[in-house]
């Protein structure tokens, strides 16, 4: 505990913020002189799921939709006991439905979107000139930041705001009924039409952020036990290298009402460019977070060098990703090798100029100086998306 009061002097006697009321939380931001302007972390008042799924982020989907079929003009001739040559009544079809995508605020992943959508055909027309009824058009939510690239990865849409919808496939017309035909010289045509198949299209779906923070760090380093004590999230932890092998997504809520998304990204290690470990695959999912956390286990012998295998791999990837703004967990500080490379480590993160937040994820210690750097990092990033 002595050592823990010499890494987070004002915060020693924080366990987390799950035990919080907000009584407490008022009394801790006198304790930790934080403003009363600063939104506070609210506790988190519902226990975790005892469920044993977990569920990972979908973030990308390769999808065929096909737009529904125009239901089959109708052929009839009306013949009643007082008017055996009543002429043409064949109804038109109606038109088959569009497949339509529209962003929203209520969806954070891509996995309730099958490879397959089809819309809806419409109804055939039939006798005595009634028309079939159009199809209702599929709308499917997805998450605000989806875009849709055609397969030589072009782009086609970007959903950036809320209620944006893209027409991803049109149904096809409803064929016109015999009546349509008639003409002076044909007053009992017995032809009508098929309905128009519905387009057949083929997209690759992404989502531009998954989270506003991502955390990245080697295997191991306590990325997933950090996410488990910010939020309700339950990414599996265990002490071996790659437990995570899908990016799970936490939320941290504040008492503005604001919440912000923080994604657990599977360990990167050296390579990782290259295609080694996981592969690039992850590479992609931490260029789809606002900002980043790296996350270093300072237990382990010089760990800064885990920094620099770390912020190598970013910039061989994308150097424009060492420009995000970031900052530096120092985990496991509750382990004693953890002192004895403290300030090695933070005169290294002092050098590369980033915030330093020593951090024990296990036992919930210093978590709250880090959301409040989260917050900020949050209000920063959304505002320069505003101003765009
Ligand atoms: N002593 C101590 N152990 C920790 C701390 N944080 C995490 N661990 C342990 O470190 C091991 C790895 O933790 P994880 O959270 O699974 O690590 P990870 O970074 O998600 O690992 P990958 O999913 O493999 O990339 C587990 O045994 C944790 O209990 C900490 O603050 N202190
Ligand atoms: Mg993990």
């Amino acid at each position: 505990m002595n050592l823990l009061k010499l890494c987070f002097p004002s915060l020693c006697n924080a366990r987390h913020m799950v035990t919080f009321s907000i009584k407490q939380l008022c009394m801790r931001r006198s304790m930790c002189m934080i403003s009363p302007d600063v939104p506070m972390p609210l506790p988190i008042r519902k226990h975790k799921s005892q469920s044993t799924k977990v569920k990972p982020i979908v973030d990308f989907r390769s999808i065929k939709v096909k737009g529904g079929k125009g239901g089959d003009g109708c052929i009839s001739l009306r013949r009643l006991c007082k008017n055996p040559l009543g002429g043409p009544d064949g109804g038109d079809g109606g038109s088959g439905g569009h497949v339509t995508f529209k962003a929203t605020n209520n969806k954070t992943s891509l996995e309730h979107i099958s490879s397959t959508i089809k819309a809806e055909d419409g109804e055939k027309g039939i006798n005595r000139d009634c028309h079939g009824r159009n199809a209702e058009h599929l709308v499917i939510e997805v998450p605000i930041g989806t875009m849709f690239k055609s397969l030589n990865g072009q782009i086609l849409a970007d959903l950036n705001e809320e209620g944006a919808v893209f027409i991803a496939a049109r149904g096809g017309a409803g064929g016109k009924g015999n009546h349509y035909f008639a003409t002076d010289v044909n007053q009992a045509p017995e032809i009508a039409e098929y309905g128009a198949d519905g387009e057949e299209l083929s997209y690759t779906v992404e989502i531009r952020t998954i989270a506003h923070v991502g955390l990245i760090g080697l295997p191991n380093a306590g990325k997933s036990t950090f996410l488990r004590a910010i939020s309700r999230a339950r990414p599996k932890v265990a002490p071996y290298p790659f437990t995570t092998l899908q990016p799970h997504v936490g939320v941290v809520k504040y008492d503005d009402l604001h919440q912000v998304t923080v994604a657990d990204i599977p360990g990167l290690i050296a390579g990782a460019h290259r295609n080694r470990g996981l592969g690039i695959a992850f590479l992609r999912h931490i260029e789809r977070c606002l900002c980043l956390l790296y996350v270093v286990d300072t237990s382990l012998p010089e760990p800064w060098q885990q920094l620099e295998v770390l912020r190598y791999e970013l910039e061989q990837y994308d150097p424009h990703l060492l420009q995000r703004p970031s900052g530096v967990l120092a985990n496991k500080m509750d382990l004693p090798q953890s002192t004895l490379n403290l300030n090695e480590l933070r005169r290294y993160v002092d050098e590369i100029n980033l915030p330093f937040f020593p951090v024990s994820a296990m036992n919930n210690v210093g978590i709250l100086p880090i959301l409040h750097y989260v917050r900020q990092l949050y209000d920063s990033t959304t505002r320069e998306i505003s101003d765009e």
